[in-house]
């Protein structure tokens, strides 16, 4: 009960701010949730389900210009620490501690963190299921969707929990020590929150911070991490310097052929790092390839990652919504064997879509663009294909329906995220997939 009988100050009311808030009440802190929205732009069942657990919620200007006095402050992740309502703390010297950090003081079971620029839903989904399969008790958690807080709070008799991470997750912890942390790739990304690429590189790297020569860091092999004190494991479809690695569609561990990709559902290499990764933990678990290689043929991928919605007239049509930066849209098309209408676009994260220039040359036939980005990428793409702008996302479905010719694929993967134009990439995905459904035979 390390918060007994504190003030607490809790920044944000979202999925992370509120159960951060709950873990706190339940151990005993007097909780303040504030928020820089207006009250009646959040969920009025958050807002009184914390207030009838005797959580004070401040919304608005008064949040961003609140005075009291408190000992700590726990900040959701998706608040840029350089936001005016973080800084409202930060200027009083008031010590601030990310809603992972709380979540993991009050954790009482081993953490298996899996972070990465892509591939982590898929990878922490597959290590979920493989570890429950083989009977270690697990949940899939944290930037996933239920937050470690929630888990931490309802205690329930896990054996390990598979927590995806996300760089805002890990650029406010202080003591959060996974027993195997996973590394699966590096890109730019979130350049529109970190001053630059060796910050959002610094905030991932904090994976490692924590661990000792007792832990495990499964590491992608092409990738230069320095001073990880815990045993490595490293993994790689692209070298073969790896103790993970792929030889004639098979992934090899010390000359012995462990998985066929032909087995199981998923596709392309960024998959197979996936699978790699996933058993090198599963390995680090203590578990052995014959119990772990039927889960992982059975894993059926998620929505949203190449995702094959329907073939129309010859064209088929493949949503990619979750390709929310350029390393996520270049993995997609490198994955496509035929011929690429592209829709691509959203919201400005701060790059352009330059570095796939050559790539789109080599697999694209023509793109349609969307959302905010567009113009800029079309100046980007400039001379490499021919480039259209739909004004929606039901306009540029039906131009690419239009122009689609037989035994071309109309790939959907948008190369930013989604907040533009819609609600989150999930959303982006579901109406590009009923658009779809609803095209003409
Ligand atoms: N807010 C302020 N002031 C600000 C900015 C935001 O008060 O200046 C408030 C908003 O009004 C809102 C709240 O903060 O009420 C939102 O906080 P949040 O964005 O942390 O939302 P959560 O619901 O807590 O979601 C977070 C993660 N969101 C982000 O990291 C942006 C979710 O990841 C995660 O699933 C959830 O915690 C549970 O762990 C989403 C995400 O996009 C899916 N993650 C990024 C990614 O995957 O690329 C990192």
């Amino acid at each position: 009960m390390r918060y007994k009988n504190q003030n607490i100050a809790v920044l944000g009311a979202g999925l992370s701010g509120t159960s951060a808030a709950l873990l706190l009440k339940s151990e005993g802190a007097h909780v303040t949730v504030l928020d820089s929205a207006e009250e009646k732009n959040l969920l009025k069942s958050t807002i009184d389900n914390l207030r009838a657990q005797a959580v004070r919620v401040i919304c608005g200007a008064a949040a961003d210009g609140d005075s009291s006095a408190y000992q700590m402050a726990v900040l959701s992740p998706g608040l840029d620490p350089a936001c005016r309502l973080a800084r409202n703390f930060s200027s009083r010297q008031i010590d601030m501690i990310g809603e992972l950090e709380l979540g993991w003081q009050s954790c009482e079971t081993p953490v298996l963190a899996v972070t990465g620029t892509n591939g982590k839903t898929t990878t922490t989904e597959l290590l979920a299921q493989m570890l429950n399969v083989c009977g270690q008790r697990t949940i899939a958690c944290g930037n996933i969707g239920k937050p470690l807080s929630e888990v931490a709070r309802e205690k329930r008799p896990f054996d390990v929990l598979t927590l995806e991470v996300s760089s805002f997750q890990l650029e406010a912890i202080r003591s959060f020590r996974p027993s195997i942390s996973l590394w699966l790739n590096f890109a730019p990304d979130h350049l529109d929150r970190y001053r630059s690429v060796a910050d959002y590189r610094a905030a991932k790297l904090r994976i490692f911070e924590n661990q000792t020569a007792a832990d495990v860091a499964v590491v992608n092999a092409i990738e230069k991490v320095p001073g990880i004190r815990a045993r490595t494991i490293t993994f790689s479809a692209y070298v073969d310097q790896a103790d993970f690695r792929l030889s004639e569609g098979a992934i090899v561990y010390r000359n012995e052929a462990v998985l066929r990709l032909s087995d199981t559902k998923l596709r392309g290499l960024h998959n197979i790092e996936n699978l790699m990764a996933t058993l090198a933990a599963g390995m680090a678990r203590g578990l052995s390839f014959r119990e772990m290689v039927p889960p992982l043929c059975a894993y059926e991928p998620r929505p949203h990652r190449c995702e094959f919605v329907r073939e129309v007239g010859g064209v088929g049509y493949v949503n990619d919504s979750k390709a929310t930066n350029l390393d996520a849209t270049e993995k997609a098309l490198r994955a496509q064997s035929k011929p690429v209408v592209l829709i691509a676009g959203g919201k400005d994260k701060g790059f352009t879509f330059d570095p796939l220039r050559v790539l789109v040359k080599e697999k694209v036939r023509s793109t349609i663009l969307i959302g905010e980005m567009a113009e800029s990428i079309r100046r980007s793409w400039n001379g490499m294909v021919t480039s259209e702008i739909a004004n929606s996302l039901a306009d540029a479905v039906e131009r690419a329906h239009a122009i689609a010719k037989p035994g071309e694929v109309v790939l959907f993967s948008p190369g930013t995220s989604s907040f533009d134009m819609f609600k989150s990439y999930a959303d982006r995905g579901d109406q590009f997939r009923a658009l779809v459904r609803a095209l003409p035979k």
